[in-house]
This record gives structure tokens, C-alpha cells and sequence, in this order.
């Protein structure tokens, strides 16, 4: 008996604990600072993922989830390029533009490249069976200027392009990456 009550005031400390920590759980971020998302197509037009980019006081967070991305497993170059416009997907995105790159940007593309990188420079993607699920994350370009390059220009906008083939890090102009394969506008939430 004796037992069976403290097992019950037990339980009921429990619920109640549960429900204090449920209240006063803050936000998974609390500060201000702006939020964006980006639909993927690829070269036939079809959606095959989202990016969520979530501004920090350090820097820019990119989280990735896409399928159908390519044919097998491989490294992917993967872009933040000048212009928002992900129009003729066939014809390979041509006006999605160059690298975004700004002031305090470098003038030459690749993160290992003296002379760079590019504010859009990042870090290739590794694509398993054409599936990827991957965080970026970059102090060279932010959604509001706070931490390098502002890429979010007023009437260009920006976008996130994947390339065929990795990127090397220091080539010109895109580090050996080659083609567009898919292209996804980056709009602010
Ligand atoms: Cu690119």
C-alpha cells in the first residue's frame, strides 16, 4: 500500500516535471535572425528536395535533403550562385549566374585557393545512391549581411546550385565541378 502510494506521487512528480520542462522550453534558436528555404529541380524540371538556411551569429546553416540527385555515389560540387533564378532547367540553369562573391569576398573562385573563395564557395556533397541528407554550414555569406557577404541581393536574389562533378577547391572559374545538375531559388521565409 505504503509502496503503491509512492509509487503514484512518483509518477505524478514525473508528469508534473514533464510538463514544467514542456513549458518552459525555449526556442530551438532565440535570437532574431532571418530564415530562408530553396526547392531543387533538376535539368528535367522535377522537384527533388529542399534546403532549409538558417542565419546564425557565426554563420550560415544549409541543411540538405534531396533524392534523385544523380545517377549513384559520388562527390558533388555545390554552389551559392548570384542570381535567383532557376529558369531553363534543361538548358542547364543559365540564369542562375556566377558565384556569389562580394567585397570581403575573394576574387577567385576555391575555399584552398589564395586569392579566394568566392562568398558561394562550400564544401563538396557526398551523393549516396543519388540520396543526400547533409548540413553545410559557411562564414563567407549570410542571409543579412551579419557575417560576411549579404547574398540575398534586393532584385537578383541568389540560388544553390549542385555541379556534375566535385569541386576541387582551386581551379578556375568552378573548380573543375563541371555542369549545373540541379538548381533550387533561395527565398527568404
Ligand atoms: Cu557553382
Amino acid at each position: 500500500m505504503r509502496i503503491a502510494h509512492l509509487l503514484t506521487v512518483g509518477l505524478f512528480l514525473q508528469a508534473m516535471a514533464g510538463a514544467a520542462v514542456a513549458d518552459q522550453e525555449p526556442p530551438l534558436y532565440d535570437y532574431d535572425k532571418p530564415t530562408a528555404y530553396a526547392e531543387f529541380i533538376n535539368l528535367k524540371g522535377e522537384h527533388i528536395g529542399r534546403a532549409e538556411l538558417i542565419q546564425g551569429p557565426h554563420g550560415l546553416l544549409i541543411m540538405l535533403e534531396l533524392e534523385n540527385v544523380a545517377e549513384g555515389s559520388g562527390f558533388h560540387g555545390i554552389h551559392i550562385h548570384a542570381r535567383g533564378d532557376c529558369s531553363l532547367p534543361e538548358e542547364g540553369f543559365p540564369r542562375a549566374g556566377l558565384h556569389a562573391h562580394g567585397t570581403n569576398g575573394g576574387q577567385k573562385h576555391g575555399l584552398m585557393h589564395p586569392e579566394g573563395p568566392h562568398a558561394g564557395d562550400l564544401p563538396s556533397i557526398y551523393v549516396h545512391d543519388g540520396i543526400l541528407r547533409y548540413e553545410l554550414f559557411t562564414t563567407f555569406a549570410s542571409l543579412d549581411g551579419s557575417v560576411g557577404t549579404n547574398i540575398m541581393h534586393p532584385t537578383r536574389g541568389a540560388s544553390l546550385i549542385i555541379h556534375e562533378n566535385p569541386d576541387d577547391h582551386y581551379t578556375q572559374p568552378v573548380g573543375g565541378a563541371g555542369d549545373p545538375i540541379a538548381c533550387a531559388e533561395i527565398k527568404l521565409n
